[in-house]
């Protein structure tokens, strides 16, 4: 099994009855929080072409969210079905669990999966292998290997997130300082062959909260990408690591 746990979340638009449909649901408020991201990168964006996505979350500390399996070499999306897989095919950006040419087992869904490392050494043996680097031992902190690895900062932004818990899901209702807010209902597993039900659990609260499952809403990243940092979103949308997310309101 690999380290770290695995994410399963789709993002959607609250709406002004949302808090309330979700307390009609039997959900609690979990807590409110504000945090600020860094997100980090070589110069030349080979860690978010192969959909690695390393940031330093203020009161967390260092996390990298990953494809579970490792990826062959940067380039397509690498978003996991939600279907078990051991070698998962790359697949269209924005989280479809469709792949073209193959059996559907399930409808497309725009859920995305991916794996959250936390500890220093799964995080600094996953960025050395993407980067094909040996580390070396100063590196067993992760600021170290930032450095090493000539990794820059190339997005920061701060959240405002109001969290409500549902059985084991959870539902994040960000508000980014940057004029773009977003939801995700979110589901936690420790291990691939759970991702399957994690998924149903995910698409079916969304659904009751009105969404349809099928709409790519884009995550915070992403639009602070296309409105700040333009080159670096056309070389990921070129990479086909994030889908041409229509510009929100
Ligand atoms: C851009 C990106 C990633 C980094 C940001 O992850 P995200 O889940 O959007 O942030 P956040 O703050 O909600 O994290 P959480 O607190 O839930 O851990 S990770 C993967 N991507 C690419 C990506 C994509 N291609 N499509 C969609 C719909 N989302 C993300």
């Amino acid at each position: 099994m690999p380290s770290g746990s695995i994410e399963v979340e789709v993002k959607f638009t609250a709406g002004p009855g949302t808090e309330a449909r979700l307390v009609a649901l039997g959900a609690a408020l979990a807590g409110s929080s504000s945090f600020r991201d860094r997100y980090y990168d070589t110069p030349d964006l080979r860690l978010t072409r192969a959909d690695h996505w390393l940031r330093l979350r203020q009161g967390a500390g260092w996390e990298l969210k990953c494809p579970p399996v490792p990826r062959r070499g940067a380039g397509g999306s690498s978003h996991v079905p939600g279907a078990p897989s051991p070698e998962p095919p790359a697949e269209g950006a924005g989280g479809s669990s469709h792949v073209p040419g193959a059996p559907s087992p399930e409808p497309p869904t725009v859920a995305t999966t991916y794996q959250e490392l936390t500890s220093p050494r799964a995080i600094v043996g996953r960025l050395c292998g993407v980067l094909g680097v040996a580390p070396v031992p100063g590196w067993d902190q992760v600021p170290g290997a930032v450095a090493g690895l000539g990794l820059q900062e190339f997005a920061s932004f701060v959240t405002w997130r109001r969290s409500y818990r549902l059985g084991g899901l959870r539902v994040d209702l960000d508000q980014a300082d940057f004029g773009y807010t977003v939801a995700e209902v979110e589901a936690v597993v420790g291990a691939q062959q759970e991702v399957p039900a994690a998924l149903e659990g995910v698409m079916q609260l969304q659904r009751a909260l009105g969404w349809d499952g099928a709409t790519h809403v884009p995550g915070k990243l992403s639009v602070y990408l296309q409105r700040h940092r333009p080159r670096h979103y056309q070389e990921l949308l070129r990479a086909g690591v994030l889908a041409g997310d229509p510009q929100p309101p």
